[in-house]
């Protein structure tokens, strides 16, 4: 693998939006008892359910602490790929590569942002977090795909989306946040996004999920179905503290063209109704200093829009709420090509996050295929 000084732009390559065909998907076992109730177990079988829910579209690798291999490869299933490797906690779309692809080579590239735990000693959500910063050279490593290494941006995978299509989309609240690169103006930022996601333009929201601990990442409140087109969470409740935060998206959305210089078309995806930590839940968790503690009654920061989407399939959070069908049939509206999959994922979210979090797609190397063709031939 070679670290390479150039940029993606430069060097004709671009992130993919996340509906493109993929190679596989990278997952990490949760395991820390600071952030995982009652040893991790329970969090341990829901990674458990995600991994065979996308398994059944693509490959899904699974890297693993070494002292809990034994441990989840007995957990998962032996399609999934178990790989040993150091990390802090299990979130791989934030510590993951960002992968990038040369249409005309079909070649493939990582992109290795700076790790800080969403805030560094800031407002980050735990320390240390070496580990975690090492997991995206590691991957390209494995994969034999040369990266970027960023040492100085601070970025999770989960602070943006994109169409593929020269379009980025990101929030004020997490990019401009005190704790990562504050030394950079707004301006500066997006052109690092698009100077290394291949981009040309960033549609920038002003805030994420309300009381999303990563400072609003994107992916809980907004995604790209497909270019030109995005789901917004939502609520109606305007006395609930969403209302003005999904309302001012919405307002920036509708208001705004992508690269291509499309209007978006922009689907409200209704939330569920506040989940709130239970006492029983609070107590599972071991109370550590410098990890963000989970308080009974606090609000969690739940949300469809942190799903996963596969080859011919996406799979959906669940909260055992009734905004839960509703949001399996917009997505099955949505999205009339693929399956849709629901995974009951309360003890994903528990952790601060939720499957999209937790999942990191690597695009697949054959240039000039469409996606659909090749969800079509499967
Ligand atoms: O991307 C995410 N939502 C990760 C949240 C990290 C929580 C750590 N406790």
């Amino acid at each position: 693998m070679k670290t390479l000084l150039s940029t993606p732009k430069k060097d004709g390559y671009r992130m993919p939006g996340e509906f493109e065909y993929h190679d596989g998907c990278w997952m990490i076992w949760p395991e820390r008892t600071d952030n995982w109730r009652n040893g991790a177990k329970p969090a341990q079988h829901a990674f458990v359910d995600v991994a065979k829910a996308i398994s059944e579209f693509e490959p899904v690798t699974m890297c693993v602490n070494q002292h809990q291999y034994v441990n989840a490869r007995h957990m998962l299933p032996d399609y999934v790929r178990v790989v040993e490797m150091a990390t802090n906690d299990a979130w791989m779309r934030d510590v993951g590569p960002t992968f990038v692809v040369h249409d005309g080579t079909g070649d493939i590239r990582g992109v290795d942002w700076a790790f800080n735990a969403w805030g560094g000693l800031i407002d980050g959500l735990y320390f240390p977090w070496d580990e975690d910063d090492r997991v995206a050279e590691k991957i390209c490593d494995l994969e034999g795909k040369d990266r970027y290494r960023l040492n100085n941006f601070v970025l999770e995978g989960g602070s943006i989306h994109v169409d593929g299509e020269g379009t980025v989309i990101t929030t004020e609240e997490c990019l401009l946040s005190s704790g990562r690169n504050p030394s950079l103006s707004k301006q500066e930022i997006e052109e690092t996004l698009k100077e290394y996601l291949g981009a040309e333009k960033v549609i920038w929201l002003k805030r994420g999920i309300y009381l999303d601990e990563t400072n609003g990442h994107v992916d809980n409140i907004c995604n790209f179905v497909r270019p030109g087109e995005v789901v917004l969470a939502w609520t109606d409740d305007e006395s609930d503290p969403q209302y003005e935060i999904s309302k001012e998206c919405y307002e920036i959305l509708t208001n705004e063209f992508d690269a291509k210089g499309r209007k978006l078309t922009v689907h409200k995806l209704y939330l569920p109704s506040p989940i709130l930590i239970t006492k029983e839940e609070s107590e599972g968790v071991d109370t550590v200093d410098g990890t963000l503690p989970r308080v009974e009654g606090d609000r969690l920061a739940a949300s469809y829009a942190n799903y996963y989407t596969a080859n011919g399939g996406v799979v959906i959070p669940q909260f055992n709420d009734p905004s839960d069908e509703k949001a399996l049939a917009l997505f099955s509206e949505l999205y009339p090509e693929r399956k849709v999959v629901g995974v009951y994922a309360r003890e994903i979210l528990l952790g601060g996050g939720n499957i999209h979090c937790i999942t990191q797609q690597q695009p697949l190397a054959i240039p000039a295929i469409k996606p659909l063709e090749l969800v079509g031939a499967r």
